[in-house]
């Protein structure tokens, strides 16, 4: 029995599906963030759509085609790469944790040799971008970003009016942006080396443009995010924590009230601070959700598929891994078969990107 309850936090109409205590099991609630898509407002008529759902009036497209133009360094500060073999395997699951989530069937894939970043872009990275295409984030012109709210100061929360119903360690937060990602009083001065938030699937794209790459699609990641194991649920294999060792950023103790960090994050991690997979890339799992290329859809056939791109358009895009936020009690996802969603100009304190690029000119 599912029930959908809708509130309204200024412009910000959020959808939020009320479920069972089983089905609540499985949900954080960080699917369930949007902005209000432009029928809603009435707005955003005689927009083009095209290129796979690029929006060729968005101004933020001019920037990156100035930014290519122009000859800037940047090199040095881009990831690293890794080249993947690619080749058949087997992706998704028969066994999955969340079903509703379109994590089977088990099918396989074959994909050419592509390259990923080792570890999620972090903010150094991101402001590079931003100095030199003078890039403005979705968040940032929409003046909020859903902030998860035990992380916010008594100041910015007293001035909340609304959480999210039934998520309520989701809110709306004004100012919250890149550059703050708890609100106006945070900043990122000492977090220049974790992976940048508050980006929308639009911004991602962008920052992988400027960068000569692109989004990996979802195979392209959990592939990546497999690290050449069979049918395993970790980037490391099948126990959570082999000779109890912490291998990725997540939540240990009671969400969304109590969280122990004993993995040594209350939030999120610099870049590459537990063990790569076998591939030498680290994060896959937890610290951030990452933006992936492909449109959403659950629905997935056995037929075997080559270098696959999903669905030709949808609502939503597909982001994979999991974060800093999940716990097995609430958000099981941090496998790599496990997948969620989000539309693709939401942004959130849990949501970042890497990434890819073709191996082959
Ligand atoms: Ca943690
Ligand atoms: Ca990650």
């Amino acid at each position: 029995m599912e029930v959908c309850v809708y509130s309204v936090w200024l412009l910000v109409c959020v959808s939020v599906c009320v479920r069972s205590e089983d089905e609540a099991a499985q949900h954080c609630g960080c699917n369930t963030l949007h902005r209000p898509r432009a029928e809603e407002e009435g707005e955003g008529e005689g927009e083009e759509e095209g290129d796979g759902g690029r929006n060729v009036q968005n101004p933020l497209y001019k920037y990156s085609e100035r930014a290519n133009k122009e000859s800037v360094d940047k090199e040095d500060s881009l990831s690293k790469m890794v080249l993947l073999p690619g080749g058949w395997f087997l992706m998704g699951t028969d066994d999955p944790g969340i079903p509703q989530d379109g994590e089977g069937p088990q099918r396989h894939v074959w994909l050419d040799p592509f390259y990923i970043d080792e570890h999620e872009v972090t903010n150094l990275q991101f402001q590079l971008f931003t100095n030199t295409t003078h890039h403005v984030t979705e968040a940032e012109r929409f003046g909020d970003s859903f902030v998860f709210e035990g992380l916010l100061s008594e100041e910015v929360k007293s001035s909340l009016k609304h959480a999210v119903a039934a998520a309520p360690w989701w809110s709306p937060v004004k100012g919250a942006d890149w550059r703050h990602p708890e609100g106006p009083d945070s900043s990122i001065t000492h977090r220049m080396d974790h992976p940048v938030l508050h980006v929308s699937w639009a911004d991602a794209q962008m920052y992988c443009e400027w960068a000569g790459r692109r989004l990996p699609t979802e195979a392209e990641w959990e592939f990546s995010c497999r690290g050449g194991l069979k049918d395993r649920l970790y980037p490391w294999g099948n126990k959570l924590m082999p000779r109890e060792q912490h291998y990725a950023n997540l939540w240990q103790g009671e969400f969304p009230n109590h969280n122990t960090a004993e993995d040594g994050f209350a939030q999120t991690s610099p870049v590459k601070k537990f063990p790569a997979n076998a591939f030498g890339l680290y994060d896959m799992v937890g610290n951030v959700w990452e933006w992936t290329a492909d449109w959403w859809s659950v629905h997935h056939t056995r037929d075997h598929a080559h270098n696959p791109k999903g669905p030709e358009t949808g609502s939503d895009r597909v982001k994979k891994g999991g974060s800093y936020m999940c716990h097995k009690s609430y958000c099981y996802r941090y496998r790599c078969a496990a997948r969620s969603q989000n539309t693709p100009d939401s942004s959130a304190s849990n949501l970042g990107f890497r990434c890819a690029a073709d191996a082959t000119p």
